[in-house]
């Protein structure tokens, strides 16, 4: 089958039927749908979808083993729009593809995509997960979707090591992923391209739309590096598919992937951005803005389409796509729904591992072994802790799996016990991921990980979550359950000095709405904030943790760690009496409260120590236990972190102390810079009597 048009076609009567056979009208409804509904919306992108119709038609109609019955069949294959802008294109597949919601009716409608761009619609400006049934991710940033191929690339193998038995292969599925010039240019591309390459993930696809066209006009501008090349390099196979138009030679290329066994494959397809727009075609005009009425007439003229239909959806059509796309779908779900009958009976173990996972809860017993710390004066680093912890957990919860941007020495974030495995080329079954010194795509990952039922980690110095912020954000976005573990949390690392002391990012991470993060203070409090972590299986989580060694408090005498939980607790209190003063503070400056605490406990002072690991988990608290902890009669309060203060004077008040970083750190020893830049006890002690009108700060 090849599709091809000229690029004017002769003017057919209006409203009458389209031209071309059936195929041809298929891949033309998809260009039309794009162009009537950025055309009603007056915003959005057609000219991606009107190049690439015919490829992602070839794809859905003759590859894609999905069942439109079932969009969260797990062994379903996986299609990425990394090229978010192009969201018409995948609205235009779900709705001509009868893909369906779990309660039946359609995942998006025709209305829906006369909805486009509208408050409330199942079609957004970009596809976003867990809003559509059918978007396997959120995109729209370029390189998100190719990272996140990646990650769901990486789950297939592990999937398939650890649960495939001889003659029951339950997952076999394949990831494919279309991308543009912007994903290629990205740098995160670059680092998906890398570890995919390592890894010979020979599962995965993708499908470039190679149009030569960005915003700013050709690619020739910025953009001219052989990207066949630079993917061989890679350790890529790549094929050239000289026109999208021709839908048979894209076949081709798509059989050579699913023949190739030892590498991931890039298919670059020359495409004409908003193709059949006479005007418009290959220019940049065509990225984004509407075509306007008269070119919509010309461009539809073009496609012998009738040119004052809107929104036209020829008989046959839906039909045509469900005789390749459902027909093959349906049959392959419900032999593999008999195949997982058949797995249930031999391997009941794993099949419920199975259930687990896909209803996303945690085994029984999960958190039986994790370890409790003795009162220590001179302590462990929460980084150490947080290393015990997770190693108790990780046994007891076999999907867990990670690791770190080449710091797991740094973040104790290697999986020590027997039979954990590395995750290698070739040999996919183990538990610990190596990404490299690659933080951006090691985030994308986890993303990717995270959407395949799993329940990934990774690992890297809290400075460096900079390079990752955004699959963070996009996690956040996504309520993609990853754990981002950071350690090397404050000036507190020391001689590596300002370059490595990170200053904003607690407050910068705290600002990304549904992220949780946790600054636990001792080695008892990681292992809560572990435990709360884990519990909320759909919500991304930074966990901040000490390089230098922190004391372990003693719990008899303080508060149990288990408060935690509720974000915030009042750690250590004035006996019997109001306090008159309160401290607070997170991570490494918990233990530095504690001890004006006692220095002011031993001059009468009523102080009381709030520990305060998760502002956003304390904010989810109700009012009455946010005012038993922070009772606002109390407004004598310092804060203490060794951060920006930014955010701070929402607990601190408006007359409160804080004691934070305002400006960079120092390269020196710990025991020089943490009381170079005011973070010792007596500092604290004075701005506690300060607030209390008995002396002043310096
Ligand atoms: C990270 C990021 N930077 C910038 C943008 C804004 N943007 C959207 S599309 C685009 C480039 C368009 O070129 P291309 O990727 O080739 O898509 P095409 O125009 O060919 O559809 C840009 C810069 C973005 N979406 N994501
Ligand atoms: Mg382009």
């Amino acid at each position: 089958m090849t599709i091809t048009h000229p690029a004017v076609a002769p003017a057919p009567e209006a409203n009458v039927r389209p031209a071309g056979d059936i195929d041809t009208q298929v891949i033309n409804t998809i260009r039309t749908l794009a162009i009537d509904a950025v055309e009603k919306a007056d915003s959005g992108h057609a000219g991606a979808p009107m190049g690439l119709a015919p490829v992602a038609y070839t794809l859905w109609r003759r590859f894609l083993r999905y069942d439109p019955d079932h969009p969260d069949w797990p062994n379903r294959d996986r299609f990425v729009l990394s090229n978010g802008h192009a969201s018409m294109l995948l609205y235009a597949l779900l709705f001509l593809t009868g893909v369906k919601r779990p309660d039946g009716a359609p995942a998006v409608s025709l209305d829906d995509i006369k909805q486009f761009r509208e408050l409330g619609s199942v079609t957004p400006g970009h596809p976003e997960y867990g809003h559509t049934v059918g978007v396997e991710t959120t995109t729209g940033p370029l390189g998100q979707g190719v990272g996140n191929s990646v990650g769901m690339a990486m789950a297939e193998r592990w999937l398939e090591q650890r649960f495939n038995r001889p003659g029951e292969a339950l997952f076999d599925y394949r990831v494919y992923a279309i991308c543009s010039d912007g994903d290629l240019m990205e740098g995160i591309s670059g680092e998906a391209a890398s570890l995919a390459g390592h890894l010979k993930l020979s599962n995965l696809c993708w499908i470039y739309d190679d149009n030569s066209i960005s915003i700013e006009g050709s690619t020739n501008l910025a953009f001219s590096e052989d990207v066949a090349e630079r993917f061989a390099g890679y350790g890529w196979a790549t094929h050239m598919v000289e026109d999208a138009n021709d839908c048979e030679a894209f076949a081709r290329a798509i059989e050579a992937f699913q023949a190739t066994t030892d590498r991931p494959t890039l298919i670059l397809v020359k495409s004409i951005i908003g193709y059949g727009s006479p005007h418009r075609q290959g220019t940049a005009k065509a990225h984004s803005d509407p075509l306007g009425e008269e070119e919509v007439k010309l461009t539809k003229q073009a496609y012998g389409w009738p040119q004052d239909a809107q929104f036209l959806v020829p008989d046959g059509v839906r039909e045509r796509f469900d005789e390749g796309f459902g027909v093959r779908g349906r049959a392959l779900r419900d032999r593999w729904d008999g195949a997982l009958g058949r797995y249930r009976e031999a391997h009941a173990d794993l099949a419920g591992e199975l259930d687990l996972m896909w209803s996303r809860r945690l085994p029984d017993g999960w958190d039986a072994d994790l370890p409790s710390f003795p009162a220590d004066a001179k302590g462990i680093a929460t980084r150490e802790a947080s290393g015990k912890a997770l190693n108790a957990i990780a046994p007891r919860l076999p999907w867990l799996i990670g690791g770190s941007a080449d710091l797991s020495p740094s973040t104790k974030t290697h999986l020590d016990f027997d039979g954990a495995g590395e995750f290698e080329p070739g040999s996919y079954g183990g538990r610990n991921l190596h990404f490299g010194v690659r933080e951006h795509i090691m985030g994308a990952v986890a993303n990717g990980l995270a959407l395949s039922a799993l329940r990934p980690y990774t690992g890297t110095f809290l400075v460096f979550s900079d390079y990752m912020r955004p699959p963070i954000r996009l996690a956040a976005l996504m309520r993609a359950g990853a754990v981002f573990v950071f350690s090397h949390d404050s000036i507190g690392l020391g001689q590596d000095g300002p370059t490595h002391q990170p200053i904003e990012q607690l407050a910068g991470l705290r600002a990304v709405p549904g992220l949780m993060l946790l600054r636990p203070g001792d080695a008892n409090e990681t292992v809560e904030a572990w435990r709360t972590i884990l519990a909320q299986p759909d919500r991304p989580a930074c966990l901040v943790l000490s390089r230098q060694a922190l004391p372990t408090l003693d719990r008899t005498k303080y508060a149990p760690a288990s408060g935690v939980a509720r974000g915030a607790y009042v750690l250590a209190d004035a006996l019997d009496r109001t306090p008159e003063v309160i401290l607070m503070a997170t991570g490494s400056e918990v233990s530095l409260v504690v001890e004006a605490y006692e220095r002011l406990a031993a001059a009468g002072i009523a102080a009381r120590v709030v520990s305060m690991p998760s502002w956003d988990l304390f904010e989810t608290q109700d009012l009455a236990y946010r005012e038993q902890v922070l009772p606002p009669a109390v407004t004598a309060r310092v804060a203490v972190e060794a951060a920006a203060p930014m955010g701070w004077d929402r607990y601190a008040g408006p007359t409160g102390a804080i004691i934070a970083m305002h400006g960079f750190g120092a390269s020196a020893p710990i025991k020089d810079v943490m009381p170079h830049f005011g973070f010792t006890a007596d500092h604290v002690c004075e701005a506690a009597r300060a607030q209390m009108g008995r002396g002043s700060t310096t």
